[in-house]
């Protein structure tokens, strides 16, 4: 049969905060998933206007921003395939943020558990972008009239309050913003810490609780030797009562392309270290091709910076025409 209407594709978009080393967290939870969406358009961004809701080191922030950068496009990204840009390269993230945040109540933003979380954490620096932290991530997603957002499952509420603001916007203007739906595979939605693992993996926690993408072999084998088990000496997948042991497999099964039953099949009768050693040569296997290619990568810093200019471009463009439409649904004098 004659295909008359092409079916619309899809866009996918998703980013990752250039605030610490990007973990195996990060890489099972999102990136890694970033390259399983054929015939869609595809934006990635180094979220680095986020991590301001932070105290960030200058010189480390630009230095993570263009590493996270090359780590993309090592897990194969390919920058002419998807669109590949800093955040702050492209204005529009900023200008629609103080849009919505005007169409977003204190009420609902004081329900993230993120910002709780990170008021925790970080109690001296309570400041306003921390509070409307989700209000920043809502403009990302719907500048691109995005469908799918690929994420961990931490980041589920912040996509939900993202499509209860667009559905509230376009309730009042009409349908200006497609509402996206998350996509978080289950297996690798929340990779734990390797120290406390009822804990999440997180880059800003200190260096032994994760695994970085870019950790050298021997430190990946160090960690991974530390990581907290238990001590009833059984290889079997309980996250509620042996989250350590079940965070491992997890790594491992994902890692290995098996179903859970054939890792612990696998491991039958043997004990947690011969566990950790299947994960550990399943990790420094996954890793090393990924290292190889951002070495590469990140030696040739002009090509690098070229292929983010030339993206930021097109992202600019594409986020343009949602900014356009908002600031003249709202009344802003267009002239
Ligand atoms: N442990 C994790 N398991 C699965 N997915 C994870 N993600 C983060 N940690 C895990 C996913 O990675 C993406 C990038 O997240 P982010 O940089 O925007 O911030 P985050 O969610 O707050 O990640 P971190 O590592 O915990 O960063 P910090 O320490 O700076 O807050 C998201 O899709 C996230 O779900």
């Amino acid at each position: 049969m004659e295909n008359t209407t092409a079916e619309k594709r899809k866009v996918v978009f998703s980013g990752i905060q250039p605030s610490g080393n990007i973990t195996l967290g990060n890489y099972m939870g999102a990136l890694r998933n970033f390259t399983s969406f054929e015939n869609a358009d595809c934006l990635y961004c180094m979220a680095d206007l986020h991590t301001l809701t932070v105290r960030q080191n200058p010189a480390d922030l630009r230095k993570r921003t263009a590493s996270l950068a090359a780590i993309y496009i090592a897990c194969g990204l390919d920058p002419d395939e998807n669109i590949i840009y800093c955040q702050s390269h492209v204005p529009a993230h900023a200008e629609l943020a103080w849009v919505l945040n005007c169409y977003t109540y204190m009420g609902e933003l004081s329900r993230m558990t993120q910002f709780k979380d990170k008021s925790q954490k970080h109690a001296d620096n309570i400041n306003a972008g921390l509070f409307t932290y989700p209000v920043l991530m809502a403009s990302d997603i719907l500048l691109y009239q995005t469908n799918i957002v690929p994420v961990g499952v931490d980041q589920k509420q912040h996509v939900e309050i993202c499509r209860d603001i667009a559905q509230r916007f376009n309730g009042i203007y009409g349908d200006v913003f497609q509402i996206p739906e998350p996509y978080i595979p289950k297996a690798t939605a929340k990779i734990m810490s390797l120290t406390e693992p009822t804990k999440k993996m997180s880059k800003s926690d200190p260096e032994d609780t994760f695994i970085a993408v870019l950790d050298k072999p021997e430190d990946i084998r160090r960690k991974l030797k530390r990581a907290v088990t238990d001590s009833d000496g059984e290889i079997r997948f309980d996250p509620e009562n042996k989250p350590g042991v079940s965070n491992l497999l997890t790594i491992l099964s994902v890692l290995k392309k098996e179903t859970m039953e054939e890792t612990v099949a696998s491991l039958q009768g043997l004990g947690y270290g011969a566990l950790k050693e299947a994960v550990t040569e399943a990790v420094i296997g996954e890793l090393a091709p990924i290292q190889a290619r951002y070495n590469e990568i990140i030696a040739d810093k002009d090509g690098l910076n070229a292929i983010l200019k030339r993206n930021a471009e097109k992202a600019q463009y594409l986020a343009q025409k949602t900014l356009r439409k908002v600031y003249k649904k709202v009344g802003l004098y267009q002239g």
